[in-house]
C-alpha cells in the first residue's frame, strides 16, 4: 500500500506546529483506538519535545475494549504521556478529558492560567468532532469537508482550558507496510487510493487469526474457511456478489467486508497490539527513523 504526502504538506504541517509551539502547553494528540500505532505521526514526539501529551484513543466504540486497555497501558510508559479511550456514543468520556488536562498541568491552574491546547492527528482521526464536542459548537467541519483558510483563533472551552480552532493535520505512520493496510481497512485513506481485494485479503488473514467468531456471526459461516481467498469466496457467495458462471466477484465482496469493518457491523475490531508492533519492528517492518519531508514515497 502506497499512501501520498506531498512533501510540501508535510513541511507545511510541521512548520505550522513548530510555529505554534510556545503558545502551547499542551498536546491533545488524536490517535483511532483501532490503529494507535499506525494512526500515530512519527515526527511529533520529536516536534513537542518536553511538552506534555495526552494521547486520546478515537472511535473506542469501534476498537476491542481488552485491546483499547493495553494500549492505554503501553502509551503512558512514555513521560509525559496520559491516554485515554473516548467515543461519540458515551459523551462522558470526552467531558472527563478536561480533568485529565488539568491533572496534568496542576501548576498552570495554580497561577490562575489558562491551559493552552492544540489538537493534533491524521485526517479522519475525529479532530473536528472532538473541539467541537468540547467547545459546545460547530467550530470546525467535520467529515470530508475541506477546511476553510482562516486564521488561527484559540477559544475558551471553560474550565481554564483553551484551544486552538484548527488542528494540527499530520501525516500517519506510513514507513510500516503493513500500516496502510491498517490505515486503508479503518477508513484512513481515501478509497482513491486504495486496492479493496488487497485490503480484504490482508484484514482476512488477520481477522481469521484473531477474530474468528466475529466473521462466523456477521456472515452466518458454518465452518470457518481455511484461508483469506476462501473466506471472501464465502462472503461473495453469502452475498450474492456473482459473476456470470457463478464465480465469485472478488472485487465486489471486498468492497462489502471492507465497509462492514469501517462501519463497525463485525462488531468492535482492534487491527494491531503493542505486541505485534514490537514484533513487526523487531523484523525490521517498521523503520525506527523519523521521516523527512523530502524522502517521500
Ligand atoms: N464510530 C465513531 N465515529 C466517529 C467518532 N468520532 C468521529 N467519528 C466519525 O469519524 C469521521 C471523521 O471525523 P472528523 O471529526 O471529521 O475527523 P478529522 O478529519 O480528524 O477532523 C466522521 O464521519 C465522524 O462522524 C466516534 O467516536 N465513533
Ligand atoms: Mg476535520
Amino acid at each position: 500500500m502506497n499512501i501520498q504526502w506531498y512533501p510540501g504538506h508535510m513541511h507545511k504541517a510541521q512548520l505550522k506546529i513548530k510555529e505554534a509551539l510556545p503558545k502551547i502547553d499542551l498536546f491533545i494528540e488524536l490517535l483511532d483506538a483501532r490503529i494507535p500505532f499506525s494512526s500515530a505521526n512519527p515526527m511529533l514526539a520529536d516536534l513537542r519535545g518536553e511538552k506534555p501529551c495526552l494521547k486520546v484513543l478515537s472511535k473506542s466504540d469501534l476498537a476491542d475494549p481488552a485491546q483499547t486497555s493495553l494500549w492505554q497501558a503501553h502509551l503512558e510508559r512514555e513521560t509525559g504521556v496520559r491516554a485515554r479511550p473516548i467515543t461519540t456514543t458515551q459523551t462522558g468520556t470526552i467531558a472527563r478529558l478536561t480533568d485529565v488536562i488539568h491533572k496534568m498541568l496542576p501548576h498552570r491552574q495554580g497561577l490562575g492560567k489558562s491551559i493552552r491546547t492544540m489538537i493534533v492527528g491524521v485526517p479522519n482521526v475525529g479532530k473536528s468532532t472532538l473541539i467541537n464536542i468540547l467547545a459546545g459548537r460547530k467550530i470546525a467541519k467535520t467529515g470530508n469537508e475541506p477546511a476553510i483558510t482562516k486564521s488561527q483563533q484559540q477559544i475558551n472551552i471553560g474550565n481554564g482550558i483553551v484551544l486552538f480552532d484548527t488542528p494540527g493535520v499530520l501525516w500517519p505512520n506510513i514507513k510500516n507496510e503493513n500500516s496502510g493496510f491498517r490505515l486503508a481497512a479503518t477508513g484512513a485513506i481515501k478509497d482513491t487510493a486504495m486496492d479493496y481485494p488487497d485490503v480484504a485479503y490482508f484484514v482476512a488473514g488477520y481477522l481469521l487469526e484473531n477474530y474468528p467468531r466475529a466473521l462466523a456471526e456477521r456472515y452466518s459461516l458454518d465452518a470457518m474457511p481455511g484461508d483469506q481467498v476462501s473466506l471472501l469466496d464465502a462472503i461473495g457467495r453469502k452475498r450474492g456478489c456473482l459473476k456470470k458462471g457463478g464465480v465469485v466477484d472478488y472485487d465486489r465482496a471486498s468492497r462489502i467486508f471492507i465497509n462492514d469493518l469501517r462501519s463497525g457491523a463485525l462488531g468492535p475490531i482492534t487491527f494491531e497490539t503493542p505486541t505485534m508492533i514490537a514484533q513487526e519492528t523487531s523484523a525490521g517492518k517498521v523503520s525506527k527513523k523519523a521521516r523527512e519531508p523530502k524522502t517521500l514515497v
